[in-house]
């Protein structure tokens, strides 16, 4: 039901402040575009967000791999949230017991909770790492994703593990906002599918990942976001700037053709 409704339709049904903002600006910037910037260095980081931030609704981040992480990086990535419209997702991938998590997402260097209004956790531990995370995050009005099923060749989180993901969610409709998932699930609940394994030109990396095509998950599969990474900012540190524009230009283009053909718009 979920797959024909506009996003605009359906952010009226989130009480999630992430969750209700995310699918308003979509609908506002018609963008169903999340860029991984999968780079090391500060400079690099904001440089790309800068080039794409006018195409995507959201920013993935591994802040973990930033070799020059500091406080004004996060000032710099605020800013770019707001002049270009865009809400952030550390891909943090938390999985431990809900006390350890609740430290790791609110306190050492990072910080996630303060400037991450999206993040996503492994189910692997149980409810409680739902509890953990929605102490810190409630408050702040972040939003948490599951991740239900991954792209990589082989993962575990197939069948019986999916299927007990979602009704972890089910029971945390307040915070939980949706999954990593490779498809949409059945079921009356408008759960938000955010669904990394996006290119135009490869089918793999050599190293496990697996490409599907916008319109292969947005409309043949019902998902809601696609995460691209490498497919738009290249390799290494990054491609020059009016590369990446063009090509975070056409993949937020294949994926909002491929939106209005599946809402008939
Ligand atoms: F949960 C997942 C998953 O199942 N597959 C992924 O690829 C997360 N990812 C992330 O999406 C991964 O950590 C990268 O940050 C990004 C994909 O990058 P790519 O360059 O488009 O392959």
């Amino acid at each position: 039901m979920a797959s024909t409704k506009t996003y605009a339709a359906r952010a009226e049904g989130y009480a999630n402040p992430a969750a209700r903002s995310l699918l308003e600006l979509m609908d506002r910037k018609k963008t169903n575009l999340c860029v991984s910037v999968d780079v090391t260095r500060k400079s690099s980081l904001l440089r790309i967000i800068d080039a794409v931030g006018p195409s995507v609704c959201l920013v993935k981040t591994h802040i973990d791999i930033i070799e020059d992480f500091d406080e004004d990086l996060v000032s710099q990535l605020q800013h770019l949230s707001s002049k270009h419209d865009f809400l952030i997702f550390e891909d943090r991938k938390f999985a431990d017991i809900g006390n350890t998590v609740a430290l790791q997402y609110s306190r050492g260097v990072h910080r996630i909770a303060s400037w991450s209004h999206i993040t996503n956790a492994h189910p692997v531990p149980g409810p409680g790492i739902i509890t953990g995370l929605a102490s810190i995050g409630q408050p702040l009005g972040r939003g948490l994703l599951l991740l239900a099923e991954m792209s990589s060749a082989g993962t575990l989180a197939a069948g019986a593990y999916t299927s007990a993901a979602i009704d972890m969610a089910r029971a945390h409709r307040d915070f939980v906002i949706g999954f990593i998932a490779m498809k949409r699930f059945d079921g009356q609940e408008d759960f938000l599918i955010l669904t990394p394994g996006v290119g135009l030109d490869v089918k793999g990396d050599g190293m496990g990942q697996q490409y599907r095509t916008p319109r292969e998950v947005i409309l043949d599969r019902g998902c809601d976001v696609i995460i691209v990474g490498r497919g738009i900012y290249g390799k290494g540190e990054g491609s020059d700037d009016d590369v990446i524009k063009a090509q975070a230009e056409r993949y937020r283009e294949e994926g909002w053709k491929a939106y209005l053909e599946r809402t008939g718009q």
